[in-house]
């Protein structure tokens, strides 16, 4: 039986239904709060009595929990909720409809993991904004991408999506032309389907490109524009001024009127915003604050830019801000004050995690970190800029939802594995083997002050394989090893049977996944091939050498196709491609081979499909090419796979049609383990040649940048040679 309120939530009553029924109940019967005989008398009956809606729903749920000598949600922050159980009586009630609906999803989860003895849940979130921004660069998500995120957000307890892909024309290219109705008829289904899970759907306008400040025409513009969307239901508007330019301005009126550089930009977008938030914000009762990203949203240090924010923009404006650095590694407690300082405004993190448009050739799988507690609970919130790859994003997003709730509880581990499980279901072991491959990032533990690195489950692995082989005693490591490269080589077939319900997810995912197993393979290759040579059966060794560099040759010919051009994924970084290197070079000194097989490294990206490999391709037609200047610390290189004598470097950079994109300032080195370095020279021109000290002993070579310059690198050869070479 339900008891509710005429108020009481629909979506929560939704989710109740659902629960009982997958519980096994086939027959509801509803009672409203106002029937108080009828509540009695279902009680008396000893049948299960669900009581749903906090006190603005329904009135019998307080007496429901009065008699389990419960207190009620009265006080709690928005979205919080009590929810008990006990003699035939549950009761879910919500501070507001939000926190019911919040009731409702925990009641959920608990009924999922089995816990069914009498309990009393009192909870509350601790950010009151928590969600998602889909605020990248490429191909935006697709409607029905966005249904799918929009009940996830509600499942996991989030309430804020913002609605802010950068590729989207009637956004930014042609931000004043107004929706055709078929268009505004989809934007009207996501606003509704926001709505029925609680969450907060943010439209966000960026006129940047090519807006006047001063015009009343372009104010008049953006009011129209958020008309139409508030016509179908938006109650929460943003104006981000992101990713353009404040030394020139889109026309002479507002040179006139501001003057030039930051202080002036700062002055024109606080006009403008000041002008939307008193003829727009202002006039239309029920919406939400107005938001802004300022076009400073990177970092902390003062300066005119910002003063003319913090002192000109009106106060009611939420100012978006991504933490220091545009990939904040870390955002501490301590940053979160200044921002709000420095700014003068309440803040909302836009946190570019799993945001991956400026890495294409990787997903980022692994669990939100690198965020203090303080940061949840002393700002406004925080919203996550995803991946191109809606479902793939739901791991990152699950666990920063789960941080935002609780920041003081929140295990990034454990939240992981809670993530998994959801995206996974009874595929969540295969899931779990796919997302260790692709599991770092650029954030940091806090813990560590480092980032996590990728295949956390393989290197340790390898590691113990390494050093049992070099003991002569490979077998019990090697077994180890075996069963999980096993796990990843089947990782294809158990993901796409395991997950065939999904296929949004195994149709993003596809490059990576079959990468993933084909490394699998060649690892299990790889190893057969010592445990051969240790049994000094040469015949074996030699067959499972050409397995190997066949499935290594077939993971690295894998291209997807990215906003960026053609990309070869790139999964289990910097741990699979150096340890297939490494186990060649170890078995082609046994067969008394030249051993040099270099694999290329960067630390930046790649243009178009220019690939590292074509650097060391012994073909000075093809090039590696990267897809941006370098900064001071970049390096590109190769990685001999093992350490051992070498003698000379050639390396020939720029091309015909760029004869400029070489290393102006740079300093050519070499390690034998990836630590300590040698300098042998500095680099200032396209083309060295440079012997090696006498005994000089690598395992990597690389050019690393000393200097700045607007120039990108194109390397065609990075040959090192070896004294018998
Ligand atoms: O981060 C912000 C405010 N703007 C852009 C995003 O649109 C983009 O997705 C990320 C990651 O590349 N970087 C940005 O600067």
């Amino acid at each position: 039986v339900e008891v509710v309120g005429a108020d009481t939530d629909p979506s929560a009553l939704a989710v109740v239904e659902q629960v009982l029924r997958s519980a096994g109940a086939s027959t509801f019967v509803k009672i409203t709060d106002s029937d108080q005989a009828a509540v009695a008398r279902e009680r008396d009956n000893g049948g299960l009595v669900v009581f749903v809606g906090g006190p603005t729903e329904s009135r019998a749920t307080a007496l429901a929990l009065a008699a389990l000598r419960i207190d009620g949600p009265e006080g709690l922050s928005p979205g919080g909720y009590v929810l008990a159980a006990d003699r035939g009586v549950i009761a879910l009630s919500g501070v507001d409809t939000s926190g019911t609906f919040y009731a409702a999803q925990s009641f959920r989860q608990l009924f999922a993991s089995g816990k069914s003895r009498a309990f009393g849940l009192r909870d509350w979130p601790a950010a009151p904004l928590r969600g998602v921004i889909e605020g990248f660069y490429g191909a935006p998500w697709s409607h029905a991408d966005r249904l799918a995120q929009l009940d996830f957000y509600g499942r996991t307890k989030q309430n804020m999506y913002v609605y802010s892909p950068k590729d989207d024309p009637f956004l930014r290219a042609r931000w004043r032309d107004q929706y055709p109705p078929e268009q505004l008829a989809l934007l009207a289904q996501l606003v509704s389907r926001a709505t029925a899970n609680h969450v907060e759907f943010t439209y966000a306008l960026s006129p940047g490109l090519s807006v006047c400040y001063s015009s009343d025409a372009d104010k008049a513009a953006l009011v129209t524009k958020f008309q139409s969307l508030w016509d179908i239901g938006v109650r929460s508007f943003a104006i981000p001024l992101d990713d353009i330019s404040y030394t020139h301005w889109n026309c002479d009126a507002d040179a006139a009127k501001f003057g030039t550089g930051g202080a002036a930009a700062g002055a024109a977008q606080s006009f403008l915003l000041n002008r939307v938030q008193q003829d727009f914000i202002a006039t239309h009762p029920g919406v939400e604050r107005l938001q802004t990203v300022p076009t400073e949203y990177y970092d902390l240090a003062d300066s005119p830019y910002k003063t003319a924010l913090r002192t000109q923009l009106d106060k009611a404006v939420i100012v978006e801000w991504t933490g220091v650095g545009v990939i904040a590694g870390e955002i501490t407690e301590k940053q979160a004050r200044q921002a709000k300082e420095v700014f003068g405004h309440d803040i909302l993190i836009w946190d570019n995690y799993p945001v991956n448009d400026y890495i294409t050739e990787r997903l980022l799988l692994g669990p939100y970190i690198g965020r203090e507690p303080g940061v949840a609970k002393y700002l406004s919130g925080i919203t996550a800029n995803p991946m191109v790859q809606a479902e793939a994003s739901k791991i990152a997003e699950f666990t920063s939802g789960d941080f935002l709730w609780n920041p003081d509880k929140y295990d990034p581990d454990k939240s992981w594995v809670a993530a998994i499980a959801d995206l996974g279901g009874p595929a969540a072991p295969a899931l779990k083997v796919f997302a260790e491959n692709n599991y770092s990032s650029l954030l940091v533990r806090l813990e560590t002050g480092k980032p996590d690195l990728d295949s956390p489950v393989l290197r340790p692995l390898l590691a113990a394989f390494w050093a049992a082989l070099e003991k002569k005693d490979p077998w019990d490591a090697a077994a180890k090893l075996d069963r999980y490269l096993s796990s990843m080589a089947a990782d294809p077939e158990d993901l796409r049977r395991g997950m065939a319900a999904n296929p949004k997810f195994l149709a993003e995912v596809g490059p990576w996944l079959d990468q993933v197993g084909l490394y699998g393979q060649a690892g299990g290759h790889a190893v057969k091939m010592l445990l051969a040579q240790v049994d000094g059966d040469g015949a074996k060794a030699w067959a499972e050498r050409g397995e190997l560099v066949t499935a290594l040759d077939k993971a690295q010919a894998i291209r997807v196709q990215t906003a960026r051009g053609p990309r070869n994924p790139s999964t289990c970084t910097a741990v699979c491609v150096p340890f297939l290197a490494a186990a060649l070079a170890t078995a082609d000194r046994w067969f008394g081979l030249p051993g040099i097989r270099p694999q290329p490294t960067t630390s930046m990206g790649t243009y178009t499909d220019n690939v590292p490999a074509r650097m060391v391709d012994g073909d000075p037609g093809t090039y590696y090419w990267t897809d941006w200047a370098p900064r001071v610390g970049d390096t590109i290189g190769v990685d001999l796979g093992a350490a051992q004598r070498v003698s000379h470097v050639d390396i020939t950079m720029g091309k015909t049609t760029s004869p400029d994109d070489f290393v102006h300032n740079g300093v050519l080195e070499y390690s034998a383990d990836g630590t300590k370095w040698t300098a042998v020279k500095t680099v200032t021109e396209p083309v060295i040649s440079a012997n090696l000290p006498d005994g000089a002993e690598a395992r990597y070579v690389r050019v690393r940048v000393t200097g700045t310059q607007t120039f990108w690198i194109v390397v065609r050869e990075f040959t090192v040679s070896t004294p018998d070479s």
